[in-house]
């Protein structure tokens, strides 16, 4: 049995993280049997979330999870897409997750109204006197991080620029299909659906939740994928 390690449902997501939510994604698209275990994050040998444990081997980062997978169950997560397709899927897969993201971690830890609805909850368990000190070191090492990156040095027009083109070309390249790329499901559609549901939780709010919001495309795939993915968390109010 594989173990997913994971942080939890927040946000009236599946998890607080967008990758393990997409983990958890590429578990189902290849139905596969599979438990989660929170709490593995001091234990991870990258010092990320997820990480699978498949009967005593070990792998971390959601996109050697999937060559894991591909390999050990002899799974295709594309099959019947064209080569160009794969080609395309790959890219607008990497396009959210090493882009995207970045503006999205900016949104939900550097503006003070959404920290405080969202990740300051993480706090919490930690004691009283620490946790303010706490808070501002983690903020701290988001916002190094996102300087890092180059996301970090952009205003939040610029920012904003470029998280509408991205949700732009997500929604050019869904269309009108039931799935990212066709009628099946397939592996950026772990993806996709991960960061788009992550964009829309009315939990952040943002010129980035804003632009995803405007894109009926993308919510109504959100819709149906949390309805045949998530149905447990369908009706949940809080997802809209
Ligand atoms: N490339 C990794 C990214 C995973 C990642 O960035 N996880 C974040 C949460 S969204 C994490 O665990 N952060 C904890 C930390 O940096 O301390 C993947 O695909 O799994």
């Amino acid at each position: 049995m594989i173990t997913l390690y994971t942080f939890g449902s927040y946000f009236g997501l599946p998890d607080a993280s967008p990758f393990v939510f997409k983990g958890e994604m590429l578990l189902k698209i290849a139905r596969l049997e599979y438990c989660k275990k929170r709490r593995g994050l001091a234990r991870g040998p990258k010092g990320k979330l997820p990480y699978i444990d498949d009967n005593g081997t070990i792998v971390a980062d959601t996109t050697l999870i999937r060559l894991y997978l591909e390999q050990k169950y002899g799974i295709d997560f594309d099959r019947g897409l064209s080569i160009r397709d794969r080609g395309v899927a790959w890219a607008t897969e990497k396009m959210l997750e090493d882009h995207l993201y970045w503006v999205l971690v900016y949104w939900r830890w550097l503006d003070d109204a959404n920290f405080e609805r969202g990740p300051a909850n993480f706090f919490k368990r930690a004691p009283a006197i620490i946790r303010p000190l706490a808070k501002w070191k983690i903020r701290g090492n988001v916002r190094r991080t996102l300087h890092a990156h180059g996301i970090g040095r952009h205003s939040e027009a610029e920012m904003t620029a470029l998280s509408d083109r991205a949700f732009e070309a997500l929604s050019q390249v869904l269309g009108d299909n039931a799935y990212l790329m066709g009628n099946t499901p397939c592996g950026a559609d772990a993806t996709a659906f991960a960061f788009i549901a992550t964009a829309l939780s009315p939990v952040f709010e943002s010129p980035a939740r804003a632009k995803a919001h405007a894109l009926p495309n993308l919510t109504a795939y959100r819709d149906r994928m949390m309805a045949e993915f998530y149905p447990e968390m369908g009706s949940d109010p809080s997802i809209s």
